[in-house]
């Protein structure tokens, strides 16, 4: 993989790989992708052909595959998880801005995603860059972030009274009764690059530790705002043979829900994380 291979998505978060087959690449060509991984947050492929057993073969190069508890498996294989919309459902999965299994004390590294069926049009999603959030803030706002951890979960999500499992996609959904609790700092460093990162996410952060919901919504929310500014995004358009990988601990995304009644199917693998600091 060369330098005149790999376009940038936006300035600061997403790179495209041009020229280079997933199912057949090199041990340096996995070593460069883990690199631009670590400093771009999104890496995208273009017109792969990927199998579900090659899906499996190339997330294993990348790391040890972790079975998310929620998503319907895909048939065949396990390590496989189904994002599916259907032409009458409403809902789709991941339709705001999250950063996946933050409710795990040690969280994902990331995830690939590969588009298996596509509405004619629609169905992009966004990522933000959670250094570039961080760095916008002041010396001394970032100062008093790195004093506070916040407490993650999902079970407001997959819960037995939990938004998804209420919703046209709960049928699909498995885990209703598994409890989710993590409480990570505001602030961490990627394990790979060091950079520092906010890391709350309006999907998973219910509140401040020790604070009350009603304190730590005054400050999350404001956080939120910063997280989503459009100048730390990225949009990524899906097409027949697109694969995406992100890293969850420097990025957010955000499914966007604008094909109803259309079908759109996504085979996601999740590759585990280390603890974070
Ligand atoms: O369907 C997508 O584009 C992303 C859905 C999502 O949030 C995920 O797979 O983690
Ligand atoms: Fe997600």
């Amino acid at each position: 993989m060369n330098q005149d291979q790999i376009r940038p998505m936006s300035r600061h978060v997403g790179s495209e790989v041009h020229g280079l087959r997933l199912a057949s690449a090199s041990d340096s060509d996995i070593a460069g992708i883990k690199h631009l991984l670590a400093e771009r947050g999104l890496v995208v492929f273009r017109d792969q052909d990927l199998s579900e057993e090659d899906h499996i073969a190339f997330a294993r190069r990348i790391g040890p595959i972790v079975v998310n508890n929620y998503f319907p498996a895909n048939g065949g294989h396990p390590e496989i998880a189904e994002v599916r919309k259907s032409e009458t459902q409403q809902v789709n999965i991941g339709g705001g801005w999250h950063t996946d299994h933050s409710y795990d004390q040690v969280p994902a590294m990331g995830s690939i995603l590969v588009a298996r069926e596509l509405p004619p049009s629609g169905g992009d999603t966004l990522f933000a860059s959670m250094a570039a959030a961080y760095d916008s803030l002041s010396d001394a706002f970032k100062a008093t972030l790195e004093t506070l951890r916040a407490v993650h979960t999902a079970d407001h999500i997959y819960g037995p009274d939990g938004f998804l499992s209420n919703s046209d996609q709960g049928a699909d959904l498995k885990g209703r009764d598994l409890k989710t609790r993590a409480v990570h700092p505001l602030v961490i460093r990627h394990p790979d690059t060091g950079q520092k990162l906010l890391y709350v996410n309006s999907g998973f952060t219910t509140h401040i530790e020790g604070w009350t919901r009603d304190e730590s919504l005054s400050l999350l929310n404001y956080l939120f705002s910063v997280g989503m500014r459009e100048e730390f995004q990225c949009r990524l358009q899906w097409a027949p043979g697109t694969v995406a990988m992100w890293d969850n601990r420097s990025t957010w995304h955000y499914a966007l829900n604008d094909y109803h009644g259309h079908r759109r199917l996504m085979h996601r693998i999740t590759i585990d994380g280390v603890p974070i600091h």
